[in-house]
Formats: C-alpha cells, sequence, structure tokens
C-alpha cells in the first residue's frame, strides 16, 4: 500500500511498525516507534522528492551543488513533521497508540557530522533551498562517528566518540549503484600534450541519500552523503592463509577515510588524513555532478550556465584543480579553457580572518597523496602571476599550497557571512586579491532558517506569532514586522512574557530531571553556548561574574538581579587552553553554588555535550544573550540571530553579524560594549595594555587574584596560572582591555531587567525586527548575486 497524504499518519504508523519492523503496538519498544512514525513522514517527503527532480529535469534548470565537509543536521523527525504541518496529526496518532510524542522525538539521534557554525549555517541552507525550490543538491561525507561526546569529570572536559548510527537511522537511502572511485598517490605520465595520472591507491565512495524537505513539503532536495569502502573488501587469499588481520585490512583502511570528524584542525597527526577526506569528498561530488550534466546536456562548456559550485570555505577547495584535471587531462580541452569553466562554475564562501585556520598544505605532502593537482597548482599559479607580474600573493610560497588564494583566484566570486567580515576580508586576508579583481567579493550575511529556530524549538511564541498577524512569517520572515504595532500593547507584552517564562520553566524542568541543576525560573537566564575559543572569549565572561559574586559577598543585602549564568560547548580535544577555560567556570560554579551568601542573586550551569539539539531547548527560553568575541574576529555568529529572534536581547560587541543585528534591533534594544574591530588592532600596539587595564580597575584585578590564589581550585592553587599568566601578559583577545565596559554593560542589563514591562518590550522588538536574518534571504541573495539559479516554485 503506497502511503500517501490521504492515508491517516495512525495507519501508515501501525503499517509501517508491522511491516516494516515486525513488531505489534505491544511488543514495539520506543525506538520501533520512532522509526514508525519516522517512515510513515518519510513517505510523504518523498513524493515531494520525486515531483522535485522531475521538474527539475524537465525545465533544463540550473542546479546548485553546495560542497561542505560538514552538515550538522541535528535531529530530522520534527523537522519532516513541521515541515508537513503534521504536528497534531502526529500527536494524536501516537497517543491513540498510548505513547507520547515528545518521547517519541527524543528518541532520535542527533546526526551531529559537523563541529559549529559552517556546519549548522550548511544545513539551515538546505532547508531554505528546498522551501525557495532551488534545485540543489548538499554533498558531504557519512561520518561513522560525528562530533565528539562531551562530559565533564572533575569539571574537566571528557570526550567519548559519537555514534549516531548506532541506533537505527530512518532517514537515508542506500545508494549500492552510486560509486566513484577515487585515487591518491601514484605518479603522472606525460607524453607530449597527454597528461595522465595514475594513483596507488584507490578507495570507493559510496552514496547514501537524505531527502531535505522544504516548508509545507512543496519541494525536496537531497544531501548525498559518500561513504568509503574497499574496491575488493576482502583479501582471500590472506584469509585462507589464516592472515585474518591482512585479509580485512583493505575495507578497514577504505573504511577510515570516512570514520570520524575532524574535531579541529590544529593538531598535526592526521592532517593526511584530513586531506584525504578533502578529496574524497570533492572527487565523488564533481565526477556525480559531471555524470548528471552529461546525462542531459553534455557540451561541457555549458558547465558554467547550468551547474554551480559552492565552496564552503577552503575545504573542499581541491575542486578548483580536480575539475582542471579533468576537463584537461580527461576530456581534452585546453588547460587555459579548463580554468576558465571551472571559474565560471566555482564560487567561495570565507568563514574566518583567523590566519590559523587559514587551510595550507606542506608541498611534501601535498604532492604526495595528489601528485598532478600540485602540478596543476603550479600552473594556475603561474598563469596568474604572469597576468599579475606585481602580485605578491601566491598560492605557493614558502614550500606550502595555500588553499585560501588559491579558492579567490578559482572561484567566479567569493563571499564573506556579514557586513563587517566582507569588508575587513577586502582590507586583511585577501586585500592584494581584492583589489586585481575588485568585483569578485560580495557579502551574503548568514541567516537561520525559520522552520526549525522560531516554528518548531519554540511552539508558544510561533503560536502567539502567527494568532496575531497570520502565518505567512513562516517562510515570509520580514512579516515579523507587523508585530511592531502589538509592542504599545501591555496586554499582548505580558502574553508575549509569559512565553518566556513558560519556555524559562520548562527548561528548568529538564535540567532538573537531566543533570540534577536547579534553576529558578524568575532569574534572568543569560546564556552564552558555542564553541569553546579563546576569541569568543567564555573567560571574559566567567571572569566578569567572579566579580559580580565578590561584590554581592561584599554587599548581600543589596537589590541585586538574581542571574543564572549558562554555558555550554565544547572545545576542540587539542586545545588545552579551552579546556582550561571550561575547567575554571565549572570550578567556579562549585564553590559560587553552594555559597548561601549568595545563592538567591547567582547561580552557573555548564551543561554537557552541546549540540543543535540542546540548543533548541536553550534558545526560546534565554533572557540574554552573550555574543562577546573580540571584535573582528568572530566571522557573523548564528547563535546571535537566534536568540534576537525567540527574544533575547544581545550583549555583545561590534563583531560579526551582531553589527547588522543591533542596526535592524534598534541600538536601544541591544546591549553594546567594548572595542570596535580598529580600536582592537591599535589596542595591540600599545605596550603592556593588559597590565594597565588591570590596574585601572580593581574589581578586574581582585577576581584575577582570587582565581590566582586557588580560591577555586583549593586543592590545585596554580591551577589556573596559565590562564591568568596569560591575561596579564598577551591577553591577545584583549579580555582584560574590554572587562571594565563588559561590567557596566551587564550592570546596565541587571537594570533593565528590573523593568518587566520594558525589558517585554524590548524582547518582543528583537522578534518583531530580527526578519533580515532568515536563511531565506541569505540564500535568495546567493541565488541573485552568485549562482543565477532560480526557484523553480515561482515557475
Ligand atoms: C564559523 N566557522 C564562524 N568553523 O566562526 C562563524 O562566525 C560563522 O557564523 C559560521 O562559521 C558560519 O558562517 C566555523 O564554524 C569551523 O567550525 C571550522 C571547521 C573546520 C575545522 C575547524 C573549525
Amino acid at each position: 500500500m503506497i502511503h500517501t497524504k490521504t492515508t491517516p499518519l495512525r495507519d501508515s504508523i501501525l503499517r509501517h511498525l508491522t511491516y516494516s519492523f515486525g513488531k505489534d503496538p505491544e511488543h514495539a519498544i520506543l525506538e520501533d516507534w520512532r522509526m514508525a512514525l519516522s517512515f510513515a513522514v518519510r513517505d510523504r517527503i518523498v513524493d515531494a522528492w520525486f515531483k522535485a527532480t522531475q521538474k527539475t529535469y524537465e525545465t533544463g534548470a540550473k542546479r546548485v551543488y553546495y560542497l561542505s565537509m560538514e552538515f550538522l543536521i541535528g535531529r530530522l523527525l520534527e523537522d519532516g513533521i513541521v515541515n508537513l504541518e503534521l504536528v497534531d496529526e502526529a500527536k494524536s496518532a501516537l497517543a491513540e497508540y498510548g505513547k507520547d510524542y515528545h518521547e517519541v522525538l527524543n528518541d532520535e539521534p542527533d546526526a551531529a557530522l559537523g563541529n559549529g557554525g559552517l556546519g549548522r549555517l550548511a544545513a539551515c541552507f538546505l532547508e531554505s533551498l528546498s522551501t525557495i525550490g532551488c534545485p540543489a543538491h548538499g554533498y558531504g561525507i557519512r561520518y561513522e562517528h560525528g562530533l565528539f561526546r562531551q562530559s565533564f569529570v572533575d569539571g574537566r572536559q571528557v570526550e567519548m566518540p559519537e555514534h549516531w548510527l548506532e541506533q537505527r537511522h530512518a532517514w537515508e537511502f542506500e545508494r549500492p549503484e552510486v560509486r566513484y572511485r577515487i585515487g591518491f598517490g601514484g605518479h603522472v605520465d606525460t607524453r607530449g600534450e597527454t597528461v595522465r595520472w595514475y594513483p596507488s591507491e584507490e578507495v570507493e565512495a559510496e552514496a547514501y541519500d537524505t531527502p531535505v524537505v522544504g516548508w509545507k513539503g512543496r519541494w525536496a532536495n537531497t544531501l548525498r552523503l559518500w561513504s568509503g569502502r574497499a574496491i575488493h573488501p576482502f583479501d582471500l587469499d590472506a584469509f585462507n592463509h589464516g592472515d585474518y588481520t591482512r585479509a580485512a585490512a583493505p575495507e578497514a583502511l577504505a573504511r577510515t577515510i570516512s570514520r570520524v570528524l575532524y574535531p579541529d584542525d590544529t593538531t598535526e597527526q592526521g592532517k593526511e588524513l584530513r586531506l584525504k577526506q578533502e578529496y574524497f569528498l570533492t572527487g565523488a561530488a564533481l565526477r556525480d555532478i559531471l555524470r548528471r550534466f552529461n546525462n542531459q546536456f553534455g557540451d561541457l562548456r555549458r558547465l558554467p550556465e547550468k551547474v554551480s559550485i559552492q565552496l564552503n570555505d577552503t575545504h573542499p577547495a581541491i575542486a578548483g584543480p580536480e575539475l582542471v584535471r579533468i576537463l584537461h587531462d580527461e576530456r581534452g580541452l585546453s588547460f587555459q579553457e579548463s580554468v576558465e569553466i571551472a571559474r565560471g562554475t566555482l564560487s567561495y564562501t570565507n568563514h574566518t580572518l583567523l590566519p590559523e585556520a587559514l587551510e595550507t598544505w606542506g608541498e611534501g605532502l601535498f604532492g604526495k597523496l595528489l601528485p598532478r593537482h600540485l602540478q596543476i597548482v603550479d600552473q594556475i599559479d603561474h598563469e596568474h602571476a604572469k597576468n599579475f607580474p606585481k602580485r605578491t600573493q601566491s598560492m605557493r610560497s614558502d614550500n606550502l599550497v595555500k588553499m585560501g588564494p588559491l579558492s579567490f583566484v578559482m572561484a567566479h566570486h567569493v563571499n564573506g557571512v556579514s557586513a563587517l567580515h566582507t569588508e575587513l576580508m577586502k582590507t586583511t586576508v585577501f586585500e592584494e586579491l581584492h583589489n586585481l579583481h575588485p568585483e569578485r567579493i560580495v557579502n551574503q550575511t548568514n541567516g537561520v532558517t525559520p522552520r526549525r529556530w522560531l516554528l518548531a524549538c519554540n511552539p508558544r511564541l510561533a503560536g502567539l506569532i502567527t494568532s496575531s498577524i497570520g502565518e505567512d512569517w513562516v517562510d515570509d520572515l520580514g512579516q515579523l514586522s507587523k508585530l511592531e504595532p502589538f509592542v504599545e500593547d501591555a496586554g499582548w507584552l505580558d502574553k508575549y512574557s509569559t512565553i518566556k517564562r513558560s519556555n524559562k520553566v520548562e527548561l528548568s524542568n529538564w535540567m532538573s530531571s537531566a543533570h540534577g541543576i536547579h534553576a529558578d525560573p524568575d532569574m534572568l537566564f543569560d546564556v552564552q553556548i558555542k564553541r569553546l575559543h579563546e576569541y569568543k572569549r567564555q573567560h571574559l565572561n566567567i571572569l566578569e561574574t567572579i566579580a559580580h559574586w565578590l561584590e554581592i559577598r561584599d554587599n548581600p543585602n543589596a537589590d541585586w538581579t538574581p542571574r543564572l549564568k549558562l554555558f555550554a560547548g565544547k572545545a576542540a580535544p587539542g586545545y588545552f587552553f579551552a579546556k582550561d577555560i571550561i575547567r575554571l567556570i565549572n570550578d567556579a560554579a562549585a564553590v559560587i553554588n553552594s555559597d548561601p551568601m549568595t545563592s538567591k542573586f547567582l547561580k552557573i550551569a555548564f551543561l554537557p555535550n552541546y549540540n543543535v539539539t540542546l540548543a533548541e531547548r536553550l534558545v526560546p527560553a534565554a533572557d540574554l544573550s552573550e555574543q562577546i568575541s573580540t571584535a573582528g574576529k568572530e566571522a557573523s555568529g548564528t547563535g546571535n540571530m537566534k536568540f534576537a529572534l525567540n527574544g533575547a536581547p544581545t550583549v555583545g560587541t561590534l563583531d560579526g553579524a551582531n553589527v547588522e543585528i543591533r542596526e535592524h534591533v534598534g541600538a536601544e534594544n541591544f546591549f553594546l560594549f567594548g572595542m570596535t574591530a580598529e580600536q582592537v588592532m591599535e589596542r595591540r600596539t600599545t605596550e603592556a595594555h593588559a597590565r594597565k587595564a588591570i590596574e585601572a580597575d580593581p574589581r578586574l584585578k581582585r577576581a584575577l587574584d582570587e582565581i590566582r590564589a586557588g580560591r577555586f581550585s583549593p586543592s590545585e592553587p596554580g591551577r589556573y596560572e596559565g590562564i591568568v599568566s596569560n591575561l596579564e601578559g598577551a591577553d591577545y583577545f584583549l579580555v582584560c582591555s574590554d572587562f571594565t565596559d563588559y561590567w557596566r554593560a551587564q550592570r546596565e542589563v541587571d537594570a533593565s531587567f528590573k523593568d518587566t514591562l520594558g525589558w517585554a518590550r524590548m524582547a518582543a522588538l528583537n522578534t518583531a525586527r530580527s526578519g533580515w536574518f532568515s536563511s531565506d534571504r541569505t540564500i535568495r541573495g546567493y541565488m541573485n548575486d552568485i549562482w543565477k539559479a532560480e526557484s523553480l516554485l515561482e515557475k
């Protein structure tokens, strides 16, 4: 029986439970119910998926390909249910079987195939591409182990492998017929004009497809993830000789390639595997893209007209040389024309200005794994230098292959992810290349999908919005501005604050049952959730918290605004300074939370294992959003947008998209502090800036003294000497220099929060004025300015 829209969900669930999973309702476990519901929902997505594919073929439309090493998609069941508007039906269907909807949703593991913002952005983009009806594929790697699971032991981060596929996964379709051979190493054979690469090692990339459905199920695109397999999985000869390890070796080796997601790129070991992963993804994606193009159009000169490939950071930047290799070496086009076709097809998004995060590869390693590509990079660089003789920024200096300049030269457009970031790209990392190609850099400020980040995660607020202005905001978020008049209505504001309070109660209940953390929902919920990094300055936050605690102790009877400081985030396993910050926050929490003198006014909680699902719990319940990076360092941020949308005003610096958030929500609804990017650069040149800042602020000095004296680590007083001496010394991220102004901004927050109605107004204006931060707007920007692609829903 086919499960169409007309089959009641209740029947589809039972049918799948019975025939797909072989269980009757009496014996089904929670996972069976989750799978049966997922399959029932999936059936309905598949219909839209087929239709979208068919329409793309029929119209011969241009296709967009988003290549990314990360897709942080999180859970998919609720996403499907919400986008197909099946929430009520799913709830009542499960209730008929005596099952709780939320319990069933909570059984789904997070697909954590990404580290942070970059991976989550890719996931929001996929959903928006489907909502808009732009024909698109995401290409990534099907990591067996996603981002590590984090727990705390005595306050320290401990990493454990993540295994999302251990439980059954409902959303992918294995495509054993879609496989490509990906080679590494070997040698290059040149005979006259003919050049051929003969790899010495090959693995197979096998496709797994996940349909991504857009709002109201009008369109669905594909996320195609590659998994590594051996070409000859089993060495029978070795087996027959009793060498079972050698017999299984080819398979084990090939699988290594898609085994784990890289948690950071700071360590040397494993660099080779990372480069292999990047070529594995890119090589497989390009073969697949060209196969599809050939079937439909044939003439490779039309590639830029029919195909747009977006490189999510430099990780798939090998696409440039690989495309040139295929066009030139394998398909016989001239080198020059191959470069032009590749450049007409590729565009590149930069996500960071941090010099240590811009990818480079030692030419030894690069040449060993990809000998032909190294020659091609050299030739591209040579030609570029010939055209621009005064050029100094090469992609081939210091015995390195530099992926930033390579991506820039091989892309028709290069974009930054917020207005400030894009301008800084032009004056810092890509200054010279920008001057040579002034039309190439464009801005596309990031956004987030309103389906997941408001409609699904904050149903109470979504309900109030829909009852106030109708439901069109869901895929036209600018309509939230229609809420502005309601903000003058005290009755409406009261509803708005009641919703925030309910969300806080719900979060408190969850924290208490899941983690034994007891929080009073009347406190100000002050939230900083993101990867741990010195530039994100979680240590500025905890320093201010400690200083504040000491001040409350000095005067425990004053009318302090009660606050709960919430933290969550993972540190890269090899980033020891960041791990020390986590431990300091946990140590400070242990001391401060058990201080009876202050416990009414201040609590700290660091929730373990931050992931998309935890963010979905925290964002709707936040009163205050901490976006406190050193100006000039956070390319955009997207958490900042989720908070503003859900009615948590920002305390933040003029960094990344904070600048644009402040412009949209209004300066009076944003707690600004800190130096500007320009002042930061200037301050770094001031001698002993940190010492001077510490001397000038007794609160800061006291907090640092207490940490140094072991107040939070009595069994090991010197535990945080590294952090304290770093702050007193180099303080590259200017924690000390920004402390005093951060403190001032936080006291302004305290005062504002006391005015309940005023705060509700400010929060509601944040919601009403965040419409611009929808990833639908961002994707339309890419479609118009970069891809020249069209929506097939509007045709
Ligand atoms: C982030 N980058 C930016 N990189 O830091 C953030 O400002 C921006 O909003 C976001 O991209 C989306 O544009 C980011 O998340 C990574 O996670 C790297 C991936 C490769 C390994 C090292 C971390």
